[in-house]
């Protein structure tokens, strides 16, 4: 059965990989699963042949079979689970690595969502240069304890788990701020990560289908990314 995942037809970033199908992408690459892409246009995810995969008329969705799961970080957990490669065997191990999952979605990824939302939406009001500060602070707020865990070590946990795939997707949506430069641990566990094979494998595949239809339009519901 091919795994089918959804992705944007054009993603508002142009091809940079930071919409979630990416994780996805790169969870698969580095289980070693094939897959399919079906791409969807941002009126095609309103319509119920999506909305009945995707609550929420978001991408991405992953189809295997008579399964059909949506939340990336569902996803990204199913994957771990069903194929060899991304979650420890040790069963302490496995639980870390699922905490580093949440951690990143949970904990991390809110306030940067926050600044990328703040930086789209709210540029032109009185207010922005004054909250601004606030946003990065909370933001900064997570990258401190995460640095300091992090250390030295390449990876949160032991080896490389879907832990940090998610935890660098995550980081990823920061580089456009610089704010990561000031973490030269975590920036360095970035481009870790993206020099993974997998990811490299990943990204490309994102990239190819952006250029093929290239053209940017606005992603309407920004402040949920
Ligand atoms: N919680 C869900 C998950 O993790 O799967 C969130 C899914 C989500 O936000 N999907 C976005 C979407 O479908 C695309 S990834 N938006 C369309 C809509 O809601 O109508 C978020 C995203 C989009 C674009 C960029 N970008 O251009 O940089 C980055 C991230």
């Amino acid at each position: 059965m091919t795994i089918i995942l959804t992705a944007f037809e054009r993603s508002p970033d142009g091809g940079k990989g930071l919409a979630r199908d990416t994780r996805v992408r790169w969870a698969l690459e580095e289980v070693g699963q094939s897959y399919a892409v079906r791409l969807v246009s941002f009126s095609a995810m309103k319509e119920p042949a999506h909305l009945a995969l995707h609550p929420f008329g978001q991408i991405p969705t992953y189809e295997d079979g008579d399964l059909a799961l949506f939340e990336t970080g569902s996803i990204v957990l199913h994957i771990g689970e069903r194929y060899a490669g991304l979650l420890p065997d040790d069963a302490n191990a496995r639980a870390r690595a699922i905490t580093w999952m949440f951690a990143a979605l949970n904990t991390v990824e809110p306030p940067i969502l926050e600044l990328s939302a703040a930086k789209l939406l709210e540029r032109d009001k009185s207010w922005f240069a004054e909250r601004l500060p606030l946003i990065e602070a909370r933001v900064r707020d997570r990258l401190a304890p995460l640095s300091r865990h992090l250390g030295d070590a390449d990876w949160l946990d032991g080896s490389f788990s879907a832990g940090d795939l998610m935890m660098v997707s995550v980081l990823l949506r920061l580089r456009v701020s610089g704010i990561l430069n000031d973490y030269p641990n975590l920036a360095a566990y970035v481009a870790r990560g993206e020099a993974r094979p997998a990811y490299q494998r990943a990204f490309a595949a994102q990239l190819a289908v952006n250029r093929a239809t290239a053209g940017h339009r606005p992603c309407p519901s920004d402040a949920s990314r």
